[in-house]
């Protein structure tokens, strides 16, 4: 049994699941919204680890139907937590280079809104600069009919691809999130200093929200509080949790 066979049935064997990882605001410590990220639970193969099987699924275009259905699932995920009387917020999911080409996108993004009745402002796509960059004209015209909807744009990964100055200038990005590659080794690498505090200052002289990807230690959480990142996401916060689990965490205090 190829890994590529078992991942062909693991829609419809509904082996996926989501998990959440939260977004929190530096100053004030709220979470501001969570990530959706895809798990693969195969009864033999157990738990298939993301960087195996969405470079598989990438490949074969199995990542369109997959991609639809996790569109699917993290927005009716968003409505039930709102049903429970949790607040509102963002849900962000992460798009493949793949989906993004794919002609039916804007429709599969419509029609998780519009089955879940989600508010399209609280849905986020998450993308890299190298499928902006690929056909830059076509990226354009898709990004600005997301844009209209009202759907929030997070460019994720930032500064691992061709990051280019125009991109940000002509693109209607709101979010940046700063990769933890560049986290990682803060606040003792003086190249990643500078290339977090650049990232932080064009984020926001353009308007931008920018978040720092991988913060897993309260060291670099001062430096990038001190250097005026807006919100942060890492271990330090929560792991990637199981719906449930996540729900616990948004719960208010009583
Ligand atoms: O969750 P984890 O850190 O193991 O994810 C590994 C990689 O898989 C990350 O690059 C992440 O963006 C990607 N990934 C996780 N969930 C999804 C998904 O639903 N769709 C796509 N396209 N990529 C995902
Ligand atoms: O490429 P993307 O940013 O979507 O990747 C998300 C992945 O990053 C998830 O698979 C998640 O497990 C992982 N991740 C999230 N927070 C941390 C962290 O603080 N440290 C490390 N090493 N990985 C993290
Ligand atoms: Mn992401
Ligand atoms: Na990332």
């Amino acid at each position: 049994l190829s890994l590529e066979s078992a991942l062909r049935r693991a829609l419809e064997r509904e082996q996926f699941s989501l998990n959440y990882q939260p977004k929190v605001d530096m100053e004030t410590g709220q979470i501001t919204g969570v990530e959706a990220l895809l798990r693969w639970n195969h009864p033999d193969l157990g738990s298939v680890s993301p960087a195996q099987f969405i470079p598989l699924a990438e490949e074969t275009g199995l990542i369109v139907p997959i991609g639809r259905w996790v569109l699917n699932e993290a927005c009716a995920q968003a409505m039930t937590w709102q049903r429970c009387g949790l607040l509102p917020l963002s849900m962000a999911v992460n798009l493949s280079p793949r989906q993004f080409a794919d002609e039916h996108l804007l429709q599969d993004v419509d029609e998780a809104l519009a089955a879940s009745g989600m508010s399209p402002v609280l849905l986020q796509l998450e993308v890299t600069e190298s499928m902006m960059m690929r056909n830059v004209g076509r990226a354009l015209k898709v990004l600005d009919a997301i844009q209209s909807r009202g759907i929030r744009l997070a460019i994720d990964d930032f500064g691992t691809g061709y990051s280019s100055m125009s991109l940000m200038k002509h693109f209607p990005i709101d979010t940046i999130k700063i990769d933890r590659s560049f986290v990682r080794d803060l606040p003792q690498d003086s190249e990643d200093q500078a290339i977090a505090q650049a990232i932080i200052s064009m984020g926001k002289a353009l308007g931008m929200t920018v978040v720092a990807e991988g913060v897993e230690n309260a060291e670099q959480e001062a430096f990038l509080r001190t250097h005026g990142c807006d919100e942060m996401q890492g271990f330090l916060i929560a792991k990637p949790l199981p719906a449930k689990q996540m729900a616990e965490l948004l719960r208010p205090m009583e």
